[in-house]
């Protein structure tokens, strides 16, 4: 199975973020993942719409807007008016989950759902059913550099079980270090949000760096 390798943006060098977006787009970076926080939801803020444009205006790729944001249904059009292709809400910061994920797809992007380490299945299986893609984080949201949190690890046993069921991409962001990406991929995840743990700061090339980790 092909992996879908993701890179997170906000660890990326933004005194040239343009030679960054290229090298990783010639890396074979399969979805551009861009964190975009509220200091509400989470304790952080970043990273901002025109970071998104100058993005997107340097890539053909998907980009994803993965919304750490309270109440992303008042901000879904304006990032899809931006040019995002998949849509990530967390289901713990809207009322209306349901009626996020739809209104998404009505303006013809993916819609996701990003899930917390502590958020349970049980709470989030209903929208399964229209969900296009999965997030499942083994961190909690905000900062990159963190622990991947191992309890974790049986819910994305669990989801990739469902996979068959619902029909979803299932990836997995938040310290996801090489050997990370080894065992989940064989495990059943089809992407993985490449950070600090595997991608960004290393004496390797991103190319090299990709490369490898779609070999093993
Ligand atoms: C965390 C965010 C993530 C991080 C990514 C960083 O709030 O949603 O996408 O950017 O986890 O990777 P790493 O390897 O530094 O944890
Ligand atoms: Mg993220």
């Amino acid at each position: 199975m092909q992996k879908i390798l993701c890179p997170s943006m906000m660890c990326a060098d933004y005194a040239s973020l343009r030679e960054e977006v290229v090298k990783l787009d010639l890396a074979g970076a399969d979805i551009f993942h861009i964190d975009v926080m509220d200091g509400k939801f989470v304790p952080n803020f970043g990273m901002g719409l025109q970071d998104i444009e100058f993005i997107r205006k340097n890539t053909c790729k998907l980009v994803d807007a993965h919304l750490m944001i309270e109440d992303p249904v008042d901000y879904v059009e304006l990032f899809s008016r931006i040019g995002v292709d998949i849509i990530y809400i967390h289901p713990e910061a809207d009322k209306h989950p349901s009626r996020t994920l739809q209104k998404i797809k009505s303006l013809s992007k993916y819609a996701g759902i990003a899930i917390n380490p502590g958020t349970s299945i049980e709470t989030i299986s209903e929208l399964l059913n229209i969900a296009d893609y999965v997030l499942v984080m083994a961190v909690n949201p905000g900062f990159a550099g963190q622990k991947f949190i191992d309890f974790v690890d049986r819910k994305i046993q669990r989801l990739v079980k469902l996979k068959e069921e619902y029909n979803y991409k299932l990836i997995v962001d938040g310290a996801i270090s090489c050997e990370k990406v080894s065992t989940l991929s064989r495990e059943g995840v089809d992407g993985f949000v490449l950070g600090t743990s595997s991608l960004f700061g290393k004496d390797k090339s991103y190319k090299e760096i990709m490369n490898y980790l779609r070999s093993i």
